[in-house]
């Protein structure tokens, strides 16, 4: 990356600067003190005697433990679990019509970007592979200032009032007895809190959907929730939904699967994440926004200021405008991803805020918690923190103080000093809030247009393709099957039902119980002492959608790439090399990533004799890691692999998670060991065979299209019907 010079002064060269200034590179230097002397010996304490007692005046080794003692600061408290990435923001789409933000306005500028993808529950040394919501944080370091957008890869929450976000995260976390179980929701204390909160239906769908099990960080859609507000230049204003779109795609792993790769890889996404732009494949996403005129914020059947509603992009299209693209990994967990302070209250002229109550709460929680969490109020001079844009204002002091103010005053209005800093006038870019009128009753209470809890947790259901809706049954029955008390998961039936009478039904049946009547709506929240419990009664409303597409990931999501895909190829000693080498060129060249697994590391000789290297074995890997197999010829590399268990085991998990298989038609037999050989051809015919993503043939050109073709669909979730698998 380029340091600026007076010729190439970019913000994202300033942003590199910035972050430069307090790097460290010990390559050729000695080892120091913190003080800067040089150190003699860093592995011997000082001693009274070889065989005495240490001394109290080792102030070497004093440094060194006491900066050690103190290395931890306080894990956030959601959120806690995170990989991050440096990136640029490319304006495609001028939107000056609508806000006067200038890296919304300016196209021939690049905004450098740090985005924190992260996982709520857990803790941090979590899996990346728990159900859980992503968080989706991007700082935008704007010309302007600082721009944060702290979104999540769902675009609804789970209440609408942020004075009840301390009581779902208790109930979410481990239960605080024995601090049982660690990031994850199915427990008693979490379904407690939701079949109490009705107000949770559609962020639950959400929950249980294959959404929460993302297949990368890089394949996730990003939404910022809340509706916000962009303002022009003019001071007219319009509402808006963020939204990222990503150019990969919206895939997920199956249940079982992400089980599997918590186990074998809880750094399953940071790793991909890592890994992609180690390999320069840089993960990218559209920048989109929904726009709402002023005029129609009343017309939808939902309020735009409640934030378990999304607007259906059916109603209002999502407009692309711009391209993220994340191409550094940081050089320090700690100083960049783990010091990465996100705020929602960190906007730039031209973008405000709604009144949706949970926004509201989040506008005091971030920089309160930072405070606990960095140790001070100073943390926005940390390196990742600094806005590109200059500083200057009368804030002074405090812990770690890095800036040396300079002159007398520390005050404004002041004479002295000419009265700078100055404040800047509209036209001056000083930020000025949007004058919302607003004449009201101070109240403690909520409007009842935000009381009808289930038409869009329908609407989410029945968007869904089949398997997806099989997938949210079999998720709410693990959920709910591992709840212990009965009144609880009765609770939920009933809660179901207003949602859909098969899904509760099914999801009885899977849990042993009866669906309850539902005999009447739920209440809408805890009812304050003294209310008449009636007026707390959800609405449910029927909404003029059926179905929203963009909701299902299966029917919704392209399906033309297959890059950065992981394709194994499963290999012996006496391997047909060219089957390997056409299969992998072709593969390659679509973008996807190829390793040959073989029974041990090392080299495995071809049946022509020349070498071929197996980057992993099968007990250093596992199919969970793929996205699909190849089986190429070779007689005796498929005699070895058929009565080799682990190779079998490796299709059969493989085809139990629904993922393409190819392979030649002489290593049919391979196939034949697997459980689904009732899904193979009767003999060893030359035609291509594909059913259900399991392609066979001779003709490897041929077989190599076939299989990108299916390697593209993702994943065949048919087969899981019947449900008979016994990987
Ligand atoms: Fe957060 N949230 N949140 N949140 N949130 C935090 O801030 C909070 C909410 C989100 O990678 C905390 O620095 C309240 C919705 C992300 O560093 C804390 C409420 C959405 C991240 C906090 C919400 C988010 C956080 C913890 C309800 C999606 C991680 C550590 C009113 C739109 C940012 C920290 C990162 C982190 C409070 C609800 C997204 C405690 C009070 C809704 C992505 O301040």
């Amino acid at each position: 990356m380029p340091l600026p010079d007076s010729k190439n002064d970019t913000t994202e060269n300033k942003k590199v600067a910035a972050l430069q200034q307090n790097t460290e590179d010990s390559n050729g230097e000695f080892l120091t003190t913190n003080q800067g002397v040089k150190i003699n010996d860093d592995q011997n304490t000082l001693k009274a005697g070889e065989r005495g007692p240490s001394l109290l005046e080792d102030f070497i080794f004093r440094e060194k433990i006491t900066h050690f003692d103190h290395e931890r600061i306080p894990e956030r408290i959601v959120h806690a679990r995170g990989s991050a990435a440096h990136g640029v923001f490319k304006l495609n789409e001028d939107l000056s019509e609508f806000t006067k933000a200038g890296f919304l306005t300016d196209t021939s500028r690049e905004t450098p970007v740090f985005v924190r993808f992260s996982t709520v529950a857990g803790s941090r040394g979590s899996s990346d592979l728990a159900r859980d919501v992503r968080g989706f944080a991007v700082k935008f370091y704007t010309e302007e200032g600082n721009f944060d957008l702290v979104g999540n890869n769902m675009p609804v929450f789970f209440i609408q009032d942020a004075i009840k976000f301390p009581d779902l995260i208790h109930a979410v976390k481990p239960e605080p007895h024995n601090e049982i179980p660690q990031a994850a929701s199915a427990h008693d204390t979490f379904w407690g809190y939701i079949s109490n909160t009705p107000e949770s239906a559609h962020m639950i769908m959400w929950v249980m959907s294959d959404r929460a099990l993302p297949r990368s960080y890089r394949m996730m859609e990003g939404f910022g929730v809340h509706t916000f507000r962009f303002v022009n230049a003019e001071d007219k204003s319009c509402f808006i939904k963020f939204h990222w779109k990503p150019l990969l795609g919206v895939h997920s792993v199956a249940w079982d699967e992400a089980q599997n790769i918590s186990g074998k890889d809880p750094d399953y996404h940071r790793r991909d994440l890592w890994e992609a732009i180690e390999n320069g494949d840089f993960p990218q996403w559209e920048f989109g926004v929904q726009i709402v005129p002023e005029e129609d914020e009343h017309k939808y059947e939902f309020d735009l200021l409640d934030p378990t509603k999304l607007i259906p992009e059916e109603l209002v299209p999502v407009k692309r405008i711009g391209t993220l693209t994340l191409n550094r990994n940081p050089d320090n967990f700690f100083a960049e991803t783990e010091q990465v302070a996100f705020h929602i209250g960190h906007v730039v002229p031209g973008i405000d805020f709604t009144n949706d109550p949970l926004l509201q709460g989040r506008l005091f929680s971030y920089t309160d918690t930072q405070l606990i969490r960095l140790g001070g109020p100073n943390f926005h001079e940390i390196p990742i923190n600094r806005p590109v844009a200059p500083i200057h204002n009368n804030q002074r002091d405090g812990h770690m103080r890095q800036t040396i103010n300079k002159g007398k005053t520390a005050h404004s209005p002041n004479g002295m000093a000419g009265g700078c800093p100055f404040q800047a006038g509209r036209m001056q870019g000083g930020f000025t809030s949007y004058p919302e009128r607003i004449e009201a009753s101070k109240v403690r209470g909520r409007s009842a247009s935000f009381f009808d809890h289930f038409s869009q947790a329908k609407l989410f259901f029945n968007s869904q393709s089949e398997p997806e809706k099989e997938h949210i049954r079999q998720a709410l029955s693990f959920e709910l099957g591992k709840v212990a008390l009965t009144s609880i998961r009765e609770r939920m039936l009933y809660f179901l039902v207003q949602i859909d009478e098969g899904l509760a039904a099914a999801v009885a049946y899977n849990i042993g119980m009866h669906v309850p009547k539902a005999l009447e709506t739920p209440l809408n929240q805890t009812v304050p002492a003294d209310a008449d419990p009636e007026k707390y009664r959800s609405v449910v409303k029927e909404g003029s959608l059926d179905k929203s597409i963009a909701l299902s990931m299966v029917l919704s999501s392209p399906k033309s790439s297959i890059q950065t895909r992981r394709i194994a190829i499963l290999a012996a000693d006496g391997v047909n090399e060219e089957s390997i080498n056409t299969m992998k060129n072709a593969l390659k060249q679509q973008g996807a990533l190829c390793d040959v697994i073989a029974p041990k590391l090392g080299f495995i000789i071809a049946e022509n004799d020349n070498s071929i290297e197996a980057a992993k074995s099968f007990l250093t890997t596992a199919s969970v890691f793929y996205d699909a197999v190849y089986v190429p010829g070779g007689t005796n590399s498929i005699a070895t692999l058929e009565a080799e268990p682990d190779a079998v085991h490796f299709l059969n998990e493989a085809f139990k998670h629904c993922k393409a298989i190819a392979a030649d038609t002489d290593a049919l037999q391979v196939l034949k060991a697997t459980y689904f050989s009732r899904k193979l051809p009767e003999d060893n015919s030359d035609d291509t065979v594909l059913t259900e993503g399991l392609v066979i043939g001779s003709d490897i050109n041929k077989l190599a299209q076939q299989f990108i073709n299916a390697i593209a669909h993702h994943r065949f979730w048919d087969r899981e019907k019947p449900r008979k698998v016994p990987a």
